[in-house]
């Protein structure tokens, strides 16, 4: 193929990914975390991003950084589209398989913790943006392993929760009840939320501990953020004010946005720009070819 029409034909599928990257949804806003029982980045958030207390949010940060913590409400998926667990492998489950929130993923038995009970629980999520969708909340199986990484197929397949979102919510919150089966001691609390009016999905991952804690416990009780503190921090955030994060990997849904992912220019070069881009590095590449044939 002459080298013009090859360079024409990249230029074209880089267009059309761009254009596809341009129809992806983007809207604006943060989202949420569970609050009751409150999750992994949402207690070390209200431990401070900069002084944490317990060790492992010590160690997160030490990591990871404190941006994670900032954003506390985002761990989300752009194009989800309900395909979970096609897109987050075994044991990446609390990080939504994002590198930026790899830290949740630790298989720790020292992260700060909600005391439950077998029972009606009442479930609590802050949300810095209502989206219209549906939660849905798990519980580890008995006899899950706190010590291993978290599998899909340690969730028990019975939700506890099953709650159908609207694009309002009162004071920031929505409240819903569920029921909590019979445990004993440390469990994880899953929950996937599916916007129904885009592909995105949240995902977190929530300590709790049935029973009393063992006497030599030194685990941290799970603290959610303030109002004061969510506030205090909104600044450093980079979900609230620029849409939906950076690095979330763009999911192999399909060939164009495999396409997208793979383009080796920057995707917000649109049209007439990507096009410049292009010519430039043709006429560099004629040139060369020119000195070396000469
Ligand atoms: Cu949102």
């Amino acid at each position: 193929m002459p080298s013009y029409r090859r360079t024409a034909a990249v230029a074209a599928s880089t267009l059309s990914a761009a254009a596809l990257v341009g129809l992806t949804p983007t809207a604006a806003g943060a989202h949420g975390a569970v609050f009751n029982p409150v999750s992994r980045v949402a207690a070390c958030y209200a431990e401070g991003p900069e002084t944490p207390k317990s060790q492992v949010c010590k160690d997160l940060v030490a990591d990871s950084g404190t941006q994670p913590l900032y954003d506390w409400n985002e761990v989300n998926i752009a194009n989800a589209a309900g395909q979970h667990q096609a897109l987050i492998p075994d044991g990446k489950l609390c990080s939504a398989n994002r590198e930026k929130y790899r830290a949740l993923d630790w298989a720790r038995t020292d992260w700060p913790s909600t005391p439950v009970a077998a029972g009606s629980f009442d479930f609590k999520v802050r949300v810095t943006a209502p989206h219209s969708g549906t939660m849905t909340v798990y519980i580890t199986k008995a006899g899950f392993d706190p010590t291993q990484p978290l599998k899909w197929s340690d969730l028990d397949p019975t939700p506890v929760a099953v709650y159908d979102t609207t694009r309002t919510a009162t004071d920031g919150y929505y409240g819903f009840t569920g029921t909590l089966p019979a445990r004993t001691g440390r469990h994880i609390v899953y929950k996937v939320w599916q916007r129904n009016d885009s592909p995105e999905a949240f995902y977190s991952c929530s300590d709790v501990t049935f029973g009393a804690p063992a006497a030599a416990s030194r685990v941290e009780t799970a603290e959610a953020p303030t109002e004061a503190e969510i506030a205090a921090g909104s600044t450093l955030s980079t979900v609230s004010h620029a849409g939906h994060g950076g690095d979330e990997q763009p999911p192999a849904l399909s060939a164009e946005t495999t396409g997208a992912a793979s383009s080796p220019l920057p995707l917000a070069l649109t049209g007439a720009g990507a096009l410049a881009v292009f010519a430039a590095g043709s006429l560099l590449l004629g040139r060369r070819r020119n000195s070396s044939a000469s």
